[in-house]
This record gives structure tokens, C-alpha cells and sequence, in this order.
């Protein structure tokens, strides 16, 4: 069993903590709870990078390993790192497990050092229409990110 953890951090008041869990060569399990956000969707993803040197802003594009198109995440042309969205209560909380196939904690696409973005707006899956939906879902800001790091 390999565990990573994020600790979300945020100049916007959201605070969080991620917890990734992955058996073999098996699905990875993703399980969050996250305070502090608008009520409604936000688009949740794993950036290509770790960098937070200039925040979630140096955190590169989604983690895209097999070169596909923005996407949803029961979709086979995706990128690795599309997660969807997480929805938030109207006490600001969302608490959430996802369970996915391509974000392997070892390997040649481990998402360990990369980052994950929680975004203001919601992820239109690549099926808004909107010039942006292709690339990131149209999802807005990054509000709030976090290093994924290995866990003992
Ligand atoms: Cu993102
Ligand atoms: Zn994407």
C-alpha cells in the first residue's frame, strides 16, 4: 500500500486535507474534506508540477502524460489528471471520495510531487463549448493547491 497526503493552502481562507491511497497496481482512492469554499461545483484537478513558488500558478497545466484532450473523468480522451469536480455544501464543506484509474502513486506517472488545484468555477468536462473547455474544463481560478507528498 502506498499513501500521499496534501495539505491545501490557500490565500482564500479554503483549507483542506487529501489523503491518496493505492493497493499494487490498482485503482487509486482519493479522500478529501475541504472547508471554506463557495457552495456549488468546483473543478478538481492534479497539475503537472509541485512548484508553488509563485502558488498555485507555477503549478503547470492538468497532469497530461498521454498527450489527450481535456475531459471528464469516466472519459477515455482525458487527461490523467482530470478529476471532475467536488461539490461543496451550503456549510462551504465538501467531503469526498474518488476512486481512478490513472493517478498511480509510483511509476512512470506517479502524481507524488505533482500538485492538486481546487478551482473557483465548475469543470465543464470539455463539454462546455467555451474556447478554454478543451484545455482545463473552463474552471476558473486556482484557489486553493497543495504538493501531493508520500505519507507513512
Ligand atoms: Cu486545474
Ligand atoms: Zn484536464
Amino acid at each position: 500500500m502506498v499513501k500521499a497526503v496534501v495539505v491545501l493552502s490557500s490565500s482564500e481562507g479554503v483549507k483542506g486535507t487529501i489523503h491518496f491511497t493505492q493497493e499494487g497496481d490498482g485503482p487509486t482512492t482519493v479522500t478529501g474534506s475541504i472547508s471554506g469554499l463557495k457552495p456549488g461545483h468546483h473543478g478538481f484537478h492534479v497539475h503537472a508540477l509541485g512548484d508553488t513558488t509563485n502558488g498555485c500558478m507555477s503549478t503547470g497545466p492538468h497532469f497530461n502524460p498521454a498527450g489527450k484532450e481535456h475531459g471528464a473523468p469516466e472519459d477515455e480522451n482525458r487527461h490523467a489528471g482530470d478529476l471532475g469536480n467536488i461539490n461543496v455544501g451550503e456549510d462551504g464543506c465538501a467531503n469526498f471520495t474518488i476512486v481512478d484509474s490513472q493517478i498511480p502513486l509510483s511509476g512512470p506517472h506517479s502524481i507524488v510531487g505533482r500538485a492538486v488545484i481546487v478551482h473557483a468555477d465548475p469543470d465543464d468536462l470539455g463539454k462546455g463549448g467555451h474556447e478554454l473547455s478543451k484545455s482545463t474544463g473552463n474552471a476558473g481560478g486556482r484557489l486553493a493547491c497543495g504538493v501531493i507528498g508520500l505519507q507513512g
